[in-house]
């Protein structure tokens, strides 16, 4: 779907849009285009980290979490992604249960209160491996006495698994039977791995809503119709999600624009409880918790002739994102792809989050030399707690759910002590 933006006979000043921003008016896109033009960048990181003050006070959250990629095999060739493997490639990998189940005894053992998990689409797993990979890691944080949040599977990986099921009717049917079969494909995905131990699902997958940009860099994923549809369906069953945008390779600053006025509709919609076709939910309905705005690493991709962003650009857009998505409330400057300083001027920006401790991460490599250097990233909790306070706020460990967790040791839980 390709959306114009809408036009304004003069374009707004600054002044103009903080004066909405205070009185809690919903800015347009053309308004969105001054912040992203005008060259008081500043004044534009000013009003977003005004907007994350009214919205969380001095907290800033980190969590303690870990990444779990079950493999990189993947069917889709996606110019930005230095990820994916085929299958007989050197450095194609595929997890068992046995190195779920380790490492989610390790992550456990680490008092993690969240595993992410994420991988390729795979062409030959069968659709038992999902469920299964869910309840391996319930059942192994369970038998230790814990639990462990699972947020696995974008949009893309869920209406994969719709299709090996079999249960995806309707993929080129563009009338509303059409799209009332896939969402039903969807759902029978989702309640399968809710079921398993599912808690949420994460914002990837998403890229940029844009059909130019769709065709240029990401042909053959799922279009921003079915990923938002996606998420519909799983906040209908109560499951709360986060968003992404991928930003800083082919499209321009219009088609971000565009994309965080399209999430923040479908948060409309699903703050309102009208998520269509999803009528009598029984549990209470889920929304998007986190917008996540992420650089373009160009190294080993298809598009390594790109610059990809650069600071300042990194930073108008997290603090545009916070002005134009509204109802959104965490802003989470993720800071493996950010950097920690970085992610450290981001929360006097807009962001209220800089994600959690993560040890390996595999889909965008800082390099460093050796390939394991380059993945193995973490950092420990004082040191992401020492960065949220040297940027004047008060560090908050959170679940997935953004529950505040209190501790002792690797011993953890819910709410207050
Ligand atoms: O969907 C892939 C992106 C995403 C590259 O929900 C790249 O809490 C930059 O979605 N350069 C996966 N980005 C990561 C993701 C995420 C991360 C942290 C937290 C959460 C959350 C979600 O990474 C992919 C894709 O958009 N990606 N390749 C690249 N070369």
């Amino acid at each position: 779907m390709t959306l114009t933006l809408d036009s304004k006979p003069h374009a707004a000043s600054l002044a103009e849009i903080r004066a909405k921003v205070r009185d809690g008016a919903r800015l347009s896109l053309a308004e969105g285009d001054v912040l992203y033009s005008t060259p008081d960048i500043w004044g534009v990181c000013e009003l977003a980290n005004e907007v994350r003050w009214r919205w969380h006070g001095d907290v800033a959250y980190y969590n303690i979490n870990r990444h779990l990629n079950y493999s990189n095999v993947c069917a889709l060739s996606c110019k930005f992604c230095e990820f994916y493997r085929k299958r007989d490639e050197p450095g194609a990998y595929t997890r068992d249960m046995d190195y779920v189940r380790e490492e989610a005894r390790k992550a456990v053992e680490a008092g993690a209160t969240e595993i992410h998990s994420v991988g390729g689409l795979h062409p030959y797993l069968p659709w038992d491996y999902y469920p299964n990979l869910v309840r391996t890691i319930k059942e192994t944080a369970r038998a230790m006495g814990s639990d462990l949040h699972v947020k696995a599977f974008t949009a893309v990986e869920i209406v994969h698994l719709a299709r090996i099921a079999k249960v995806y009717k309707g993929a080129n049917d563009p009338t509303p039977e059409g799209r009332a079969a896939r969402m039903e494909g969807i759902r029978w995905v989702l309640e399968r791995l809710k079921e398993a131990g599912l808690g949420s699902l994460p914002g990837g997958g998403a890229e940029v809503f844009d059909d130019r940009v769709h065709d240029e860099a990401f042909k053959g994923k799922i279009r921003s119709d079915v990923w938002l549809d996606v998420h519909r369906v799983a906040h209908s069953m109560g499951l709360h999600s986060n968003a992404t945008i991928l930003y800083g390779h082919v499209e321009d600053r219009r088609e971000r624009l565009v994309h965080m006025d399209m999430l923040r509709r479908a948060q409309d919609e699903a703050l309102a409880g009208r998520a269509a076709d999803c009528d009598g939910a029984a549990a209470p309905r889920g929304s998007f918790q986190a917008i996540i705005p992420l650089p373009f690493f160009p190294d080993g991709s298809d598009l390594e002739h790109l610059p990809g962003p650069a600071g300042l650009e990194n930073l108008r857009t997290l603090a545009v994102a916070r002005l134009m998505l509204d109802n959104v409330p965490h802003v989470k400057a993720f800071w493996i792809m950010q950097t920690l300083p970085m992610a450290q001027l981001m929360l006097q920006c807009g962001a209220d989050d800089i994600d959690g401790t993560i040890v390996w991460y595999d889909i965008t490599k800082v390099p460093q030399g050796s390939a394991e250097a380059a993945t193995h990233q973490e950092v420990t909790v004082a040191t992401l707690q020492k960065a949220i306070r040297e940027a004047g706020f008060l560090p908050v460990e959170r679940d997935t759910l953004y529950r505040t967790v209190t501790r002792n040791g690797n011993r953890w839980q819910v709410g207050g002590t």
